[in-house]
């Protein structure tokens, strides 16, 4: 049995979610707030991990890989090995070049802190040059990495649309409007296992902020 743990608000949890809904493989969810994760399955205490018959996984991208692994019906990696690495390299670029430099804008964007001018001014030089980059890799067509829904459509599905509010908020522009991204999250959205993380992710959302305030 497969147990996901964490919480449906943090979208690392639901890359994974979305993999496991996609590919129809059976799994139980187990609610992990930050703070109550099990050290010894998540070593630095972040969300997601995964519960295996054969022990614990942290890290969302390798626990995808794993899961594409051991349950190899309705893959979500091309067979063939270039193409599997062109998944992975836009996988890649969305969690480190993307996710993880908007990541610095978050406290203010979404959680009522203060970044400084500095961060922000040096965030947005970075996110110039890194969507550049990552527009040269996306083929929109009509999936990110091509004609079949991948490991790197869960990935997008929910790193994009944060990466967007979050400089929308900051810099009164989306530093991803000259790529067609409303229309492609208008076509996951379409898909069952889509909604059904969108809407857990609204109800833990909820969840979140009621307990923020304690
Ligand atoms: N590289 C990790 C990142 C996961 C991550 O940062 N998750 C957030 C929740 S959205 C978290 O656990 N933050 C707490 C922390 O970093 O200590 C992964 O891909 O799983």
């Amino acid at each position: 049995m497969l147990t996901l743990c964490g919480f449906a608000a943090s979208n690392y949890y639901n890359k994974v979610k979305l993999a496991l809904l996609e590919k129809g493989v059976t799994f139980e969810e187990e609610l992990a707030w930050l703070g109550q994760t099990d050290k010894a399955a998540s070593p630095l205490g972040k969300v997601p991990y995964l519960k295996t018959d054969a022990g614990p996984i942290s890290e969302s991208t390798v626990i995808l890989e794993y899961i594409e692994d051991a349950h190899p019906a309705r893959p979500l990696m091309p067979a063939d090995a270039f193409q599997k690495a062109k998944v992975r390299e836009i996988v890649r670029y969305l969690e480190l070049h993307l996710e993880l430099v908007a990541r610095n804008l978050y406290g203010e964007a979404f959680f009522g802190g203060k970044v400084s001018d500095a961060a922000k001014e040096k965030t947005a030089e970075q996110l110039a040059k890194n969507v550049a980059a990552f527009s040269q890799l996306v083929k929109f067509s009509p999936f990110i990495a091509g004609d079949t829904f991948t490991l790197a459509d869960c990935a997008a599905a929910v790193h994009l649309p944060l990466v967007s509010s979050a400089t929308k908020i900051i810099y009164g522009r989306d530093c991803l409007a000259d790529l067609p991204v409303r229309d492609y999250l208008k076509l996951l959205g379409e898909r069952p296992a889509v909604q059904t993380v969108n809407a857990d992710r609204k109800t833990n959302t909820e969840l979140m902020l009621k307990r923020a305030k304690g």
